[in-house]
């Protein structure tokens, strides 16, 4: 439905805009954009009211990050929503199809939602200020680069290096959750709730360039901007209100590990308060 966007051949712009009625045409695709708005905005009201009592310097830190990862989100599809930030995008020879819907606005908005998740965890573990700062560095290399991607229009291997380097920063996120940063929970008392949602967020996070190699913008195995679209909507509503919610819950919870971990004391041996 979308070719008629782009008109007939010959000077084409590589990226035409899509206009908001087109995307309320396709139910699908609207419908993945629309219940994340809704969403947001329900964890958004709901993670003001779990932080009310929050009174710790560390523990209110945690607690406005979370606030702002529906935030972020809310502004993120409303620009999808509105035709701001997806387009039609001609594609490099070789690619399977012609053209395709590119919710570019995803990959520009990751860049700051993401920082937010990895500095709640990384608070919650405890780790070092440098190795937080290195981590944000290359998770807004990985967004960056991704939207370098979806964006290149004038090769397809070069499509696929970016996809290839933002890989790379990836795998330095990764590292970091998997390997090193649990040490810190360990001696921050916190490496329960950190297991679990680390757990959640490597697999969800690796969810995020199987959609875009499976999707329209890679090796177009699903062709529809629908599905590609809810692939992202779904991961994003248990990577972000999920995760956020468990995290606040138990930061509410156990805010006295919170602070004490914060103190440098190092509190390994410490039994947080069930949930
Ligand atoms: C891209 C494509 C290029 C290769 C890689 C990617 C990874 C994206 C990830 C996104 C996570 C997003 C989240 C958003 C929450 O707001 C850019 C898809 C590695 C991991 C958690």
């Amino acid at each position: 439905m979308f070719e008629a966007v782009l008109g007939g051949e010959g000077a084409l712009p590589a990226l035409v805009p899509l206009q908001a009625d087109l995307i309320q045409g396709d139910q699908l695709l609207s419908s993945s954009l629309w219940v994340n708005v809704a969403l947001a905005g329900l964890a958004a009201l709901l993670f003001a009211y779990m932080g009310r009592n929050v009174r710790g310097d560390r523990a209110r830190m945690i607690w406005v990050v979370t606030l702002f990862i529906p935030l972020v989100s809310i502004s993120s599809y409303l620009g999808l929503l509105s035709g701001v930030t997806i387009g039609v995008l001609e594609m490099p020879a070789g690619h399977p199809l012609d053209e395709a819907v590119s919710q570019w606005g995803r990959y520009l908005t990751w860049a700051f939602s993401t920082p937010l998740i990895l500095a709640a965890l990384g608070w919650l573990a405890d780790v070092d200020r440098a190795d937080l700062l290195a981590v944000v560095a290359a998770d807004i290399g990985m967004c960056l680069t991704g939207l370098a991607a979806a964006l290149t229009t004038s090769s397809l291997l070069m499509r696929w290096v970016f996809y290839a380097v933002s890989c790379v920063f990836f795998a330095v996120v990764l590292y970091a959750l998997v390997f090193k940063w649990p040490v810190s929970a360990e001696a921050a008392g916190t490496s329960e709730i950190f297991s679990t949602l680390r757990a959640l967020t490597v697999v969800l996070w690796l969810g995020y360039p199987i959609v875009w190699a499976v999707g329209i913008e890679g090796l177009a195995l699903v062709e529809s901007a629908g599905l590609t679209s809810w692939g992202y909507s779904a991961l994003d509503i248990l990577a972000k209100y999920v995760f956020a919610f468990l995290l606040l819950r138990w930061v509410a919870d156990n805010e006295s590990v919170v602070e004490s971990a914060g103190s440098g004391a190092g509190t390994a041996g410490a039994t947080p308060a069930d949930d």
